[in-house]
């Protein structure tokens, strides 16, 4: 990882992952903004959380980097949003690959994308930016994964799947080869997805039908 200092936006669940993976890249960790004003002094693996996003106005864009530590608990348009806002004030962020993931040479991931433990992305696959890879998903050769797009723990998408923006696949859902899954859809966990997703559709079952809201 580079040296300049990163500073985490959001200091739950998914924030204790990455943290667990930044220190193992030796990451310099300035610490973590959230905006709950009750974590504010706080410490989360040892880090301290330093204040809303308005702290960052003390740290001029270049002098650090930040880390999207928001995940989907409320939905991807969130995490999608709070990175937008800042990129727009000027801030970059800092991709995440855990050292126990395995990328091939011949895949290509955006630079803030973060790729967890046990996670494979096999060769001729991309990850878009501010997406996450979670533990133990896979995705598979020729596979295209959008921006802003959320592979839950143990997500297998078989060769040559297409992933839509703002998506969230859930835990454990498959995917057979050549399906297309369009953006700001919800494939719920434990689904085996057959065939193609329109945008903004839900699917959950085996095999996965539509879900209507
Ligand atoms: O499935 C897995 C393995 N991980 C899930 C992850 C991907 O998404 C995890 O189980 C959760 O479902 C979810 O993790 P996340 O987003 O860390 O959820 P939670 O523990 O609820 O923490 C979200 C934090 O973001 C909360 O402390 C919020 O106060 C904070 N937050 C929300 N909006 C914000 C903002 N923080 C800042 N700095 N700015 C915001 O705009």
């Amino acid at each position: 990882m580079s040296d300049i200092p990163v500073i985490l936006v959001g200091a739950g669940g998914h924030a204790r992952v990455l943290l667990d993976a930044l220190s193992l890249l030796r990451a310099v960790i300035l610490g973590l903004v959230d905006a709950d004003p009750a974590l504010v002094g706080r410490k989360v693996l040892g880090f301290e959380v330093l204040g809303g996003d308005e702290a960052l106005r003390r740290h001029a864009p270049g002098t650090v980097r930040l880390v999207n530590a928001i995940g989907s608990a409320r939905s991807m348009a969130r995490r999608r949003s709070v990175y937008e806002g800042l990129r727009q004030a000027g801030h970059s962020f800092a991709g995440v690959v855990h050292p126990g993931a395995t990328v091939s040479r011949h895949a290509a991931a955006a630079e803030s994308a973060q790729i967890m433990a046990g996670a494979v992305v096999q060769a001729c696959a991309s990850i878009g930016e501010n997406t996450i890879v979670n533990t133990g998903a896979t995705v598979d050769h020729d596979c295209r994964i959008g921006a802003h797009v959320h592979l839950a723990p143990g997500v297998t998408l078989s060769g040559d799947v297409l992933v839509g923006d703002e998506t969230h696949v859930g835990a454990g859902a498959t995917v057979i080869q050549g399906v297309r899954i369009g953006a700001r859809c919800t494939v719920a966990a434990g689904a085996v997805v057959l065939g193609d997703v329109a945008d903004g559709k839900t699917v959950a079952g085996v095999p996965a039908g539509e879900v209507r809201k």
